[in-house]
């Protein structure tokens, strides 16, 4: 199983991050585009594992407060084109703590510095053009461990399991 942990987004955020992507094709730009149902922020990524339930075991240990996330603005990996998040401190604390518990468990993960981003497009043709993201927020109170298949028409997205924030 290709395995990785993330933030799953609301359908304020998708919709603001679909009409990004719309304004972007009206623009002439071409590539890969994410489906507004994977739109999602990687907290970590395990890659190939055999079992969830080991995973799942150590993304429990994880306690975190809820916190508003929203977009802002858009940045490139080459011609990996992603929506930036405004709301970061708690958002690294998060990602911090996911990444220290799979460390503690010995579970495998790519140590790459967390950059937050939702991926928008990949393989995308052009200059990144200035657009506007439409305002949108959202109140992070879970994160979820993902399987990733390759489907026909496109990346399959999974829940293997949500981890809920404490509220204390
Ligand atoms: P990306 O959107 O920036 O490509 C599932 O593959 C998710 O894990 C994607 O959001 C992908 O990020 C992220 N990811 C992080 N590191 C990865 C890696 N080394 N290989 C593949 N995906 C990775």
């Amino acid at each position: 199983m290709r395995l990785f942990v993330a933030v799953r987004l609301s359908a304020e955020m998708q919709e603001a991050l679909i009409s990004a992507q719309n304004a972007l094709y009206d623009r002439g730009v071409r590539g890969n585009f994410t489906a507004g149902e994977n739109l999602h922020l990687t907290l970590a990524f395990i890659g190939e594992y055999p079992e969830a339930e080991p995973v799942l075991d150590a993304l429990e240990r994880v306690s975190f407060s809820p916190f508003e996330l929203s977009p802002e603005g858009l940045g490139c990996f080459g011609d990996l084109w992603w929506a930036g998040l405004k709301g970061s401190a708690p958002l690294e604390a998060l990602a911090r703590r996911v990444r220290r518990a799979l460390a503690e468990a010995e579970i495998p993960f790519d140590r790459k510095r967390f950059s937050p981003h939702v991926t928008l497009i990949r393989r995308a043709s052009g200059k990144l053009p200035g657009i506007r993201i439409p305002p949108a927020s959202m109140r992070v109170e879970a994160f979820s461990l993902m399987r990733s298949d390759r489907g026909k028409r496109g990346m399959i997205y999974t829940e293997l399991g949500l981890i809920e924030a404490r509220r204390d």
